[in-house]
Formats: structure tokens, sequence, C-alpha cells
């Protein structure tokens, strides 16, 4: 099967159906509570189709449990995927990865991103909601984030794959195309 799907992936209500619609003008729905995107939703995209999947890490144990095995194995199996976007809600990032530290575990938004990497799905790092972050604060904020994805900083030595955004005010939108056709072309 040809690789035309982009997987765009990420925690629940981090906006990854918001950057879809900035992305592509199509109205696949968003919601203010986590949850939103239950079933996957397909949005053509040039001669790529993009996957909107569920968000993780909302809901009760069993739940999530289901919602993370289903993911996991779309993106083991799929051999349809051509790479990934997992979008990371900016503000947000730290402040629960250091929680997750502070109990001992590997946060799961850094678990997700080296899976990511590991089948070979070179994702992009969409740093959304970039709009709540006060501009002298931003800097900071993508280096913590890059540390946490062991990427050393300055930040802006990995515009190749991290890029702050905006779904609302569509901040990043020329540069996140520009990355999605790279990784297009790099994977031919
Ligand atoms: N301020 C701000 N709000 C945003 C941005 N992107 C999304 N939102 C809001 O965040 C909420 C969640 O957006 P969605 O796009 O539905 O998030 P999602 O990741 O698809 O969520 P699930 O489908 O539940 O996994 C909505 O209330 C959006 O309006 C952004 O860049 N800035
Ligand atoms: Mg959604």
């Amino acid at each position: 099967m040809e690789r035309d799907k982009i997987a765009f992936v990420g925690r629940s209500n981090v906006g990854k159906s918001s950057t879809i619609r900035a992305l592509t003008g199509v109205k696949v729905r968003v919601g203010k509570k986590p949850g939103t995107t239950v079933r996957p939703n397909l949005v053509p995209h040039g001669r790529y189709t993009i996957l909107d999947l569920p968000g993780f890490g909302f809901m009760g144990r069993e739940e999530q449990e289901a919602v993370k095995d289903y993911i996991v194995r779309r993106l083991e199996e799929g051999r349809d995927i051509a790479f990934a976007v997992e979008v990371v809600d900016a503000r947000d990032f730290v402040e629960i990865a250091l929680r997750w530290e502070a109990r001992g575990q590997i946060p799961v938004e850094v678990e997700l991103y080296h899976f990511l990497n590991e089948l070979g799905l070179n994702p992009i790092v969409v740093a959304n909601k970039i709009d709540k972050i006060p501009g002298g604060a931003r800097d900071e904020i993508l280096d913590a984030i890059c540390t946490y994805l062991g990427l050393a900083p300055p930040w802006q030595g990995w515009r190749a794959v991290i890029v702050p955004f905006s779904a609302k005010t569509r901040e990043g939108l020329r540069e996140l195309k520009t990355l999605i056709q790279e990784r297009a072309r790099a994977k031919g």
C-alpha cells in the first residue's frame, strides 16, 4: 500500500483538529472539551490524506488504555502512514511533564515522540497555542520542550523538527506548511 497518510497525534484538547482546520480549511469538528475526535477523520491534503486521530490522556484508566492501544496499533500496523505530526500544547507540556517526572514516569508525550521516531515516522512537533504564551517567555518554553524530547537547546537549531504555532491566530502556518512539504518530499 502506498504511504499516503499524515498521522496527527497527541494528547486530547491540544488542538490537533484545529491545526488540521488551519492547514486545510476543512471544518473537522473541534471542541472545548477533550475527547472531541472519537473516530479518526480523514482530510484530503494535496496528494496526501491527513489522519486526525483521537487524543489520549483525559478519561478513566481503562478507556485511556483502549484509546492508546488503538492509536499504537493504528501507527504500528499502518503501512499507509508516510510520517507523523505530534501536536503539543506549548504551555501545558512542561507542567504536565514535570508532574510525570515527579512520579518517576516518562512523560507520555515524550514516550510518543520516541515511539514515532522508532517507527520511522519522523514526527514534526507542533508547539500549538503559542498565542497563550507572552513573547518574552516563548524561547524558554520551546527550549524546555526540546530538552524533554532529547533535542539539545536552543530550539532554533531544531526548526526542521519543531514549529511554534497557533491554530487560533495562524502564526507559524507558513512554517508548518513548509515543514510538511519538506517531509513529503523526503519521503518521496
Ligand atoms: N488559544 C488557542 N486555543 C486553541 C488553539 N488551537 C486549539 N485551541 C482550542 O483548544 C480546544 C481543543 O481543540 P481541538 O482542535 O478540538 O483539539 P484536539 O486535539 O483535536 O482534541 P481531541 O479531538 O479531543 O483529541 C478548542 O477549544 C480550540 O478552540 C490555539 O492555537 N490557541
Ligand atoms: Mg480532535
